[in-house]
């Protein structure tokens, strides 16, 4: 069964990171409610949801895909490119721990998880604000010898590369081409964003089906006309804080 971590939305929560969004107020409270309706859904697609316990002094806790990059092998720490989050990574390790080796990214090396693309033994990782090169050769040296391909790809105008692609089943990528540049995905089939919806590149694919927040239904349309099965959230509140549905969890075994 596929395990999914997950990390509870902090009371603090208004006081997140950001970068490309304005600053507007957030409901807590309500991100909790969406939150444990996104692991919901989880369940649902059947995984064992398991939640560690957030921090009132980190605002970002929820966004726990950034702490780790996990492959049947091996889990990752990383070390998180926005220095007030790296201390997330403490009872992430922990609970990684008895499930796989760990490693972990070492000074002056910053990965977020959230640049990290794992398609098959392909393993794409954007150069970001968030992630820089240093971290992006120390994760080719631990993934490369257990038969894993890195690839650095550019990321300059939003967040994390998984901001702006990630994969939606088979060898089909949900891409929006203003944020990144689609050559390094060549020969993958490349589905588009709606124009009116950039932001929705970001989806989380599980079981054979893509969840994708609520607020992209044309994206929606286009993933369905494709074949593909889709799973709508509500994450509004959680979009406050430029997070998306694959940074609030870690997934083992999926
Ligand atoms: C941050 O800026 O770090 C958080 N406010 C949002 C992180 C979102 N993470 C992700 O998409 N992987």
């Amino acid at each position: 069964m596929t395990v999914a971590i997950t990390r509870g939305v902090s009371p603090s929560m208004a006081r997140c990171e950001l970068t490309h969004a304005a600053r507007q107020p957030i409901d807590p409270a309500v991100a909790a409610a969406q939150h444990a309706g996104y692991e919901r859904a989880l369940a649902e697609l059947g995984c064992e949801v398991r939640r560690l316990p957030t921090d009132p002094d980190l605002p970002d806790a929820v966004f726990i895909e950034d702490t780790a990059v996990i492959t049947d092998e091996l889990a990752v720490i990383t070390r998180p490119g926005a220095a007030s989050r790296r201390p997330e990574t403490v009872v992430v390790a922990e609970a990684l721990q008895p499930l796989r080796p760990i490693a972990a990214i070492q000074p002056p090396g910053t990965l977020d998880g959230g640049d990290v693309l794992r398609v098959g033994r392909v393993v794409f990782v954007g150069e970001s604000l968030r992630t820089n090169a240093d971290g992006i050769r120390q994760l080719a040296a631990l993934l490369e010898p257990l038969g894993y391909t890195v690839r650095s790809v550019p990321v300059t105008a939003c967040l994390h590369l998984k901001s702006a692609v990630t994969a939606v089943g088979g060898s089909a990528l949900l891409i929006n081409r203003e944020w990144v540049n689609a050559a390094p995905f060549a020969g993958f089939d490349l589905v588009d964003v709606h124009r009116a919806e950039p932001a929705a590149a970001n989806a989380l694919l599980l079981a054979g089906t893509v969840v994708l927040p609520s607020a992209f239904p044309h994206t929606r349309n286009r993933l369905q006309q494709q074949g593909l099965r889709v799973r709508e959230v509500d994450v509004s509140e959680l979009a406050k804080a430029e997070g998306g549905v694959t940074c609030c969890c870690l997934l083992l075994g999926a």
